[in-house]
């Protein structure tokens, strides 16, 4: 027995983890000290962030890679409040979620906060623990529905609550919901849509990587003679198919740009077709027949006007409509479409002329030889920028789950606890961090983070010393750009003391010593400090500011 075993915050603790959950990101603080230790003595993993954005980061890549609820621990108040903008993330990405945080008693105590209304405000479920009796029972509904309902639960544990001695209990069973099998009139009508398309195009979104979805679409997509698309979220979902035409949207090929916006049917499968997927409509045409199926009612013509929407879960959905269509058609797959996506799907096909500048490197050239040097099992995780595109589109990566991509919010600064959760999701595979110089420093507290694990990271730094998505956007129409611009970083340095591995890669040649950390023991991790050119802006960004 520990001091605290008989409390309700040990009982919350090891309810959690009765009710499956095996890994919690968190950072300890007296208010959420004996609840972490209690899931961890109930068998949990502990990860220690050194900062609760990086905490509820990780926690968000390591759901969406390993498909499991995954636990945040934070203190109350300020815990909380340094969460908020991972928390926003997870929740704008239906990520299963249960953000455990202690809660002030009083409003007396300067950690108060209306925690509640916090959650709320950023898309989340409140729930509170409020009594010895209903704990236990109330852990497991704040379980249950952050995975029924793929939400971010924020359950509160207010500390007079916690303290109280705890009523043994066993977590109620839950029952699973219904997986979201659709209304076969919808089904029908979806399928005689698909008999009726000459080029339909299908594009898979964050509600396609659950299991088996991709065979599911595939085999529909056999029928009706479909391509294959993805919006950023799902990046790699159909690699190795034919018809995979890779990401829709702002970092789509010219060639998959020219197919989707020549298709007369585009089905979102899982996917909102936003105004990222869709290019805010124009890779839509005017009299394209536009469809989604979501299991969410609410997510259907949510972003996008639609010719009809179906409510269901894609593998089911595509599934049922499969047994409908009983002859193959070709569709949209004609000899020439396959030939053309075999000579020019892939970004490095497009042939490009580098921009120089003294003592700097091709954001592009420098991705291009990072993907010949970096073992194919990869998993990338990429910041927000003017260079996320580069990493983006250039790093091939094997499967959806070679790819994590945390930009719902669009916030700076999640790129390197995404790839610490997705790298422990799959350790079989080489995490890559893809940050700009204003995502590392912003991100950096989790540098000794990585060593502390023992993660073989790679983490590469576009390191053009500015903020270049606001100096490419304002610095054409004249703008004074001293906010927006720094002296040089050595991230190589920053990284040394953290006990990384490090070099800084001005030209390809000194790429050299990546393909030596690679052939090494990786003992510890590595950080490319690469100083790009900035004379261009990157294409993407245009679209990114339309956005606002
Ligand atoms: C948390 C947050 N703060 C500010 C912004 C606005 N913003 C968008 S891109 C950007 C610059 C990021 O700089 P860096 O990481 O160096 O990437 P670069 O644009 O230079 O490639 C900023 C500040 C944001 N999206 N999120
Ligand atoms: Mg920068």
């Amino acid at each position: 027995m520990s001091p605290g075993d008989a409390t309700v915050a040990h009982a919350v603790g090891s309810a959690l983890v009765r009710c499956g959950i095996d890994t919690v990101f968190g950072v300890a603080g007296s208010g959420n000290f004996v609840v972490t230790n209690a899931m961890v003595a109930a068998g949990a993993r502990y990860v220690a962030a050194r900062h609760e954005g990086g905490a509820a980061t990780m926690a968000d890549a390591y759901s969406r890679i390993s498909r499991s609820v995954a636990v945040l621990s934070v203190h109350q108040g300020p815990g909380l409040t340094n969460a908020l903008t991972g928390i926003t993330e997870a929740a704008k990405s239906r990520t299963p979620m249960v953000v455990v945080t202690a809660e002030a008693t009083s409003r007396r105590s300067n950690f108060f906060v209306d925690q509640a209304a916090l959650a709320e405000a950023v898309g989340a479920v409140p729930m509170r623990v409020t009594s010895p009796e209903d704990a236990v029972g109330q852990a497991a509904v704040a379980v249950a529905t952050a995975r029924d309902e793929r939400r971010v639960v924020v359950l509160n544990l207010p500390l007079d609550v916690q303290a109280r001695e705890a009523r043994t209990a066993e977590p109620p069973a839950l029952p699973a919901r219904d997986a979201g099998g659709a209304d076969p009139a919808e089904v029908q009508r979806l399928a005689d849509a698909l008999r009726a398309a000459r080029r339909p195009v299908f594009v898979a979104g964050r509600g396609a990587r659950g299991p088996g979805s991709r065979a599911a679409l595939e085999e529909l997509a056999d029928r009706c003679g479909a391509l294959l698309a993805t919006s950023a979220v799902a990046k790699g979902l159909f690699r190795g198919s034919p018809w995979d035409l890779d990401v829709s949207g702002g970092f789509a090929t010219p060639l998959a740009a020219e197919l989707i916006s020549g298709a007369d049917l585009i089905v979102g499968w899982g996917c909102a077709l936003n105004m990222w997927t869709m290019r805010h409509g124009r890779l839509i045409a005017d009299d394209a027949v536009v469809l989604q199926v979501d299991v969410d009612p609410a997510a259907l013509g949510a972003q996008r006007d639609l010719t009809f929407g179906v409510v269901g879960d894609v593998r089911a959905v595509a599934r049922a409509a499969t047994t409908v269509l009983t002859q193959e058609e070709t569709g949209y797959r004609t000899p020439e479409v396959r030939r053309a996506i075999s000579e020019r799907g892939r970004w490095r096909d497009e042939p490009f002329e580098g921009t120089r500048e003294v003592g700097r490197i091709d954001p592009r050239t420098l991705t291009i030889a990072l993907d010949d040097l970096l073992p194919a099992d990869r998993l990338v995780a990429v910041d927000s920028g003017n260079f996320m595109g580069y990493p983006s589109m250039f790093l091939d990566v094997p499967d959806e789950d070679g790819f994590c991509f945390t930009q719902a919010f669009q916030a700076v600064g999640l790129g390197l606890a995404t790839a610490i959760g997705a790298a422990l999701a799959r350790p079989d595979r080489l995490s890559v961090a893809a940050l700009g110089d204003g995502g590392a420093l912003m991100g950096a507290s989790e540098l000794e983070t990585v060593v502390r694990l023992g993660l073989p990271m790679v983490v590469v730094v576009y390191d053009d010393a500015a903020y270049g998505a606001e100096v490419h956007h304002f610095g054409p129409d004249g703008h004074p750009l001293d906010t927006v611009r720094f002296p040089e970083t050595d991230f190589a340095a920053i990284a040394r003391g953290h006990g990384f591995e490090a070099l800084a890669v001005r030209a390809v040649g000194q790429l050299e010593g990546v393909a030596a950390w690679l052939a090494g023991s990786r003992s510890a991790p590595l950080l490319v400090d690469a100083k790009v050119t900035r004379g261009e802006p990157a294409w993407w960004l245009e679209e990114a500011f339309r956005g606002h």
